[in-house]
């Protein structure tokens, strides 16, 4: 047996049902066979043993009353996973399919992206099987405080520093860290993308989507091609599609497209960017209403597609950018895009291809950023955030861009080099996963059997 098929076994006994979680796992381990292979360091010391198990794991009751007066009752998570290179950091997701097995593959993605973005930051996730949709801003307040009101015990400005992600965006992160202050009476950095007004960061909110276009800038480049005059797919109309959207039209490229869970819009004229922000970060509209103003745009009801499919990776462009979700983009999505032409896939989502997609991508000469290099700019500017609490300062948004600009070709750089020295060039699957590893596996080591 592979030690690959070894460890997924094992964790199927010890850790079972988590389907995502042993898929990030066997991504990142079919990776790492020629670093495991040429240095014998790695499994003398059972990194990947101890790599695969959270250094903690926290589970808890988030009990809250409804507008009815009403008892709810949802499970809250906080994986902490690998703290080699500095404190945990990683988001909170808000979603009804919140379970075990996400938050510990988003957790396990984590500790590789943080490693790749050269900071000193370790891996972590958390969240709930909260679904904000629906509720009131009252509701989504009362549950963020009793979600705080425990979690507050286990972060800390210099040990484990949450943020946002799906469903989770400032408003959230403004009642989390109310709670944190009213609890303990202290007022710091214990979680970013935080407003602008109570330390937050230029370019927190922009920086997932805009760095995901850079790392596809960075991937273009190399191959002296840009991203100018480019079509793309886009899917998610959420913070990371919306600022990847905004970064596009700003590099000379038009998005035709973009989705939420109810279903996708396809606007082969450019999608209107300002409306799509005005049903989503301002009414939480559902995509729907945007064919009011453009009854040319076609809309396709996700419940009209069949499920090993998705409407929006079924229209011919130049580039893909998965933005939404785990698994969002299938073996036959990946096949539709090829024989489209498409020639670049960009995640700005965790693990939004399926381990048959993502073969395919890499087994094709596109270009293919996996999410863990591509999405790094988020977790990334918010290490620039704590960079700016500890130090009392706040840098303008330009600063903070620059910055975010040089991480991400810095980790195509790293990722590119790694696939070169590996005898695998072009393939930034394998060279983000063993760059990421090698920088976390060699801190563990040198810091004993901990
Ligand atoms: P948001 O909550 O802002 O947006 C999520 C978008 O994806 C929404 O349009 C939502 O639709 C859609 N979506 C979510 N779940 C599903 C689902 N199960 N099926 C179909 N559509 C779905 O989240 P973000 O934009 O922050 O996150 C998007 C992705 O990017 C996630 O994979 C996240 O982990 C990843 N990411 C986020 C970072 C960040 O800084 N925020 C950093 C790095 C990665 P609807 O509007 O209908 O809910
Ligand atoms: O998946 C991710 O990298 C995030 N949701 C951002 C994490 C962070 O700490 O900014």
């Amino acid at each position: 047996m592979t030690y690959t098929n070894q460890t997924i076994s094992d964790l199927k006994q010890t850790s079972p049902a988590q389907a995502e979680f042993y898929q990030a796992v066997e991504e990142v381990l079919n990776s790492l066979d020629p670093i495991l292979e040429s240095n014998s360091k790695y499994r003398q010391q059972a990194i990947i043993q101890r790599i695969v198990e959270p250094e903690r794991q926290i589970m808890f009751r988030v009990p809250w009353i409804d507008d009815n007066g009403d008892i709810q009752v949802n499970k809250g998570y906080r994986v902490e996973f690998n703290s080699a290179l500095g404190p945990y950091k990683g988001g909170l997701r808000f979603h009804p399919s919140v379970n075990a097995s996400i938050i510990k593959f988003l957790g396990f993605e984590q500790i590789f992206k943080n490693s790749l973005t050269g900071l000193s930051i370790g891996g972590g996730k958390g969240g709930a099987n909260f679904n904000p949709r629906g509720r009131s801003n009252n509701e989504i307040m009362r549950f963020c405080q009793s979600f705080m009101s425990e979690l507050y015990r286990h972060i800390g400005p210099t040990t484990d520093v949450p943020a946002g992600d799906i469903g989770v965006g400032a408003a959230e992160i403004g009642y989390m860290f109310g709670q944190y202050k009213r609890l303990t009476g202290r007022y710091e950095g214990i979680l970013t993308g935080k407003g602008l007004l109570w330390g937050g960061s230029l370019a927190r909110k922009e920086a997932t989507g805009y760095g995901t276009v850079y790392f596809a800038d960075n991937m273009l480049k190399a191959r002296e091609d840009s991203l100018e005059g480019k079509t793309c797919l886009v899917s998610g109309a959420g913070n990371v599609a919306i600022y990847a959207m905004e970064k596009l039209y700003q590099l000379g490229a038009t998005p035709i497209s973009c989705s939420d869970s109810s279903g996708t819009i396809y606007h082969p004229n450019g999608i209107d960017l300002e409306l799509v922000k005005q049903l989503k970060e301002q009414q939480q509209a559902s995509l729907i209403a945007y064919i009011e103003k453009y009854p040319n745009a076609k809309y396709t009801p996700t419940s009209d597609y069949p499920s090993d499919g998705h409407a929006v990776w079924r229209y011919c462009a130049d580039a893909a950018f998965p933005c939404a979700t785990q698994n969002e983009l299938t073996k036959s999505d990946a096949e539709e895009l090829l024989a489209n032409g498409c020639h670049l896939v960009c995640e700005g989502a965790n693990m939004p291809s399926t381990q048959e997609a993502a073969d395919l991508f890499v087994a094709s000469d596109i270009a293919y950023g996996p999410g863990k290099a591509a999405n790094a700019g988020g977790v990334a500017t918010s290490q620039l955030e704590m960079a700016q609490n500890a130090s009392m300062q706040k840098w303008t948004f330009e600063q903070v861009d620059q910055q975010l600009q040089h991480i991400m070709e810095n980790i195509f750089v790293t990722a590119n080099e790694t696939a070169k020295e590996f005898g695998q060039a072009g393939n930034l699957v394998l060279g983000a996963n063993i760059a990421g590893f090698r920088r976390v596996a060699d801190a563990m080591i040198e810091q004993g059997v901990v």
